[in-house]
């Protein structure tokens, strides 16, 4: 049963302001959102959209001090370029803040008290790595070892990136802080959780049993949290960036980044609105939408909540329409390795066409599953779509309208079966439209709005109002009445979709009022209206701008590969004559020792056909001497001989190096006498 509402509070995720945002942020969360939010408005309901940034958390002081700038200076250069790309893409939030503020910080701290006085919280005493040198406990992220699973000498204290699992600090072997370089210490330290064993059950039945009707992706994942069984999460961090522990004695620690953030949408709301926000939030009859990302569900569905149940006096969300993830050309969407198209840098190379990118990614919305933008999809839905049947067709209805009637809606006769069948279908994509968006099935409620510019489309290439005008100039008013009543219909129902182009569509048609409730109807431009002159409302997209972007992909994919393999690039070719000074050989390894004080050296003894020489070679750290006697390697013989720890080394032995700096030995396939010559 649907319940009623009298208002909707829609929340967007708080993107982290460590980085500019991308199409994939768009896609998940921000133009559903938008779209939602503008449709509620243009039906005069009484909403409120909040967004804002999300400026605490370790990554944002990792950066800091990368750069040897404030953890403050990072948010407020990256709050500001979010927020403008947000601007310039339409995204109508009623208020864009962030978490840095002043308010935000009282209400988090004012939240995580209340809670603590009421005894919400456990508190524990763990185990947690501490850096001596640089007097301070480590965050998961600042620690790096080798990975106990594939001996990647570079994982993180939380996950291994060469191998993928996610780890527990106390899991690396090696351990190092990177912040020191030093070796961490165990130290124990106290921490506050919340509970969530004890709202387990309350958040089985209300979620389980009584929102069924949520994305099954939500749905699922939510269902599965709760079947694995909730534990209590610590939500204190030992920090130096964020709100502090409110608490007598916690002197070093903040709140956990995913306590204080949710409550950032709180006191953005308190922030726009200081005298009525809480109507907002504990009023019954408003109706929570929370849009986020998948990897956010389990804060936004469990964590949350049952931080809001605690409180007490708040409502919960009524559904949290969460998005899979958008990938870019096959591949998923990466910051660090920067396979991403940012918004800014798209707005540079297509300007002033934002709704393109709106309706590509709406028509590609991964609403259901992971999806993918592609360069080539972006031009056809642009050149196919956007401009073959809805700019098509308003156009030819503006520019006819003023080449027979100089720019004034004609006055429509007698209807013939044909146009009747005609307006029937337009009165048809109002409820389409509407309950899909009321679903939140965004893409095929766009589909819903572009068939209407396709039946406008055949209705014009059906009647061919061009040809009737010498013979029956009664019959092209009424066609044109029709077509720019269509018209108006799509300067509406486009509205939440591409709210540029339905601004200029108004414009030209005149339109001084866009109301949700004229849908359907066929006399909304009044009889005499003027036109203004027309105007291409998309233009095609050619092949070389899509091509400039494909290359900028494919640079960007090979600049990544000689990061990740640290392959450098091939050298300068050389002449035949200069390989054949090389002389390489083939010898057997008669002994190998460890160079005494020298961690990286050892000595080799080389059987080399001619009666033996010595080699010193950096490979120590990756061979114990003994597995290497006996083995057939290659060596430079003609290398000029040098002075190594005091032992003179008549040759070079050859290794590869692999993408983690392992060196391994070059041995022939298949045993030759030793002295053979390399070629
Ligand atoms: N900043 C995580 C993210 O961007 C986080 C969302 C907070 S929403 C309260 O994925
Ligand atoms: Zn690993």
């Amino acid at each position: 049963m649907e319940k009623n509402f009298k208002r909707t509070l829609v929340t967007t995720a708080l993107p982290y302001a460590n980085g500019p945002v991308h199409i994939g942020h768009l896609a998940g969360v921000y133009v559903p959102a938008d779209i939602y939010t503008r449709y509620l408005r243009l039906k005069g309901e009484e909403v409120l959209m909040i967004g804002g940034s999300d400026e605490h958390g370790v990554p944002i002081t990792i950066k800091a001090r990368k750069e040897g700038v404030t953890p403050q200076d990072i948010v407020d250069r990256y709050h500001k370029i979010i927020k403008d790309s947000f601007e310039e893409f339409g995204i109508s939030f009623d208020i864009y803040s962030r978490t840095s503020s002043k308010i935000h910080h009282q209400m988090a701290s004012d939240f995580f008290r209340k809670l603590y006085d009421k005894g919400e919280f456990v508190e524990k005493v763990s185990q947690q790595y501490y850096d001596e040198e640089a007097k301070q406990f480590l965050a998961d992220r600042y620690i790096t070892g080798t990975c106990p699973h594939c001996h990647n000498e570079r994982a993180y204290g939380d996950q291994c990136e060469a191998c993928g699992t996610s780890l527990n600090a106390t899991d690396l072997i090696n351990p190092k802080s990177a912040i020191s370089g030093s070796q961490p210490v165990l130290r124990e330290t106290k921490h506050w959780y919340l509970p969530l064993d004890k709202w387990e059950p309350y958040l089985r039945e209300w979620i389980l049993e009584g929102h069924k009707e949520w994305r099954p992706n939500v749905y699922g994942q939510c269902k599965s949290w709760i079947d694995m069984g909730l534990q209590p999460r610590a939500v204190s961090r030992d920090l130096d960036w964020g709100v502090p522990v409110p608490v007598e004695g916690a002197d070093g620690k903040v709140l956990y980044v995913w306590f204080d953030a949710p409550i950032g949408y709180i006191s953005n709301t308190k922030e726009l609105l200081p005298d009525t926000w809480e109507k907002w939030w504990k009023d019954p009859e408003t109706k929570m939408i929370h849009f986020i990302g998948k990897d956010n569900i389990v804060f936004h569905c469990i964590v949350f909540p049952a931080m809001l149940k605690a409180e007490g006096s708040y409502n919960l969300p009524e559904n949290v329409p969460a998005n899979e993830f958008l990938n870019l050309e096959g591949d998923k969407i990466s910051t660090s390795r920067n396979w991403a198209v940012w918004l800014h840098e798209y707005l540079r190379d297509f300007p002033g066409k934002q709704d393109i990118l709106r309706y590509v990614l709406t028509a590609n919305a991964p609403e259901t599953k992971d999806n993918d933008f592609t360069w080539r999809d972006f031009q056809a839905r642009n050149n196919n779509e956007l401009v073959a049947i809805l700019g098509n067709f308003i156009n030819r209805s503006v520019v006819l309208t003023h080449k027979y009637f100089e720019g004034k809606v004609p006055a429509a006769g007698t209807l013939t079966d044909y146009d009747r069948e005609t307006l029937a279908e337009v009165a048809k994509v109002k409820e389409a439209v509407e309950s899909l968006l009321d679903n939140y099935r965004f893409r095929d409620a766009q589909k819903e709005a572009m068939n209407l510019a396709r039946i406008g489309n055949k209705y014009l290439a059906d009647t061919e109002p061009w040809k009737l005008a010498k013979t029956d100039m009664e019959r092209v008013a009424t066609i044109l009445n029709i077509a720019l009543q269509i018209s108006a219909n799509l300067a509406i129902v486009f509205e939440p979709f591409l709210p540029f182009s339905a601004t200029k569509l108004r414009q030209i048609l005149n339109m001084s009022e866009c109301n949700w409730e004229h849908l359907g109807n066929t006399d909304i431009l009044a009889v005499g209206t003027q036109l203004a002159p027309a105007e291409l409302l998309f233009e095609k997209i050619e092949d070389a701008a899509i091509e400039a972007q494909l290359q900028k992909l494919e640079d960007t994919k090979k600049a990544n590969q000689l990061a990740e393999h640290k392959a450098n690039p091939i050298r300068a070719n050389i002449e035949f004559d200069d390989f054949t000074k090389l002389d390489i050989r083939v010898g057997k390894v008669l002994e190998c020792t460890k160079v005494p004080k020298a961690d990286k050296l050892l000595q080799f003894r080389i059987d080399d056909g001619l009666g033996g020489r010595t080699i010193v070679s950096g490979i120590a750290k990756h061979y114990a001497p003994e597995d290497l006697v006996g083995k057939n390697v290659c060596f430079i013989a003609n290398l000029a001989p040098r002075k190594l720890r005091g032992i003179e080394s008549e040759g070079m032995i050859l290794s590869a190096e692999d993408a983690d700096g392992r060196l391994v030995v070059i041995t022939p396939a298949d045993e030759v006498k030793p002295g053979s010559e390399v070629k």
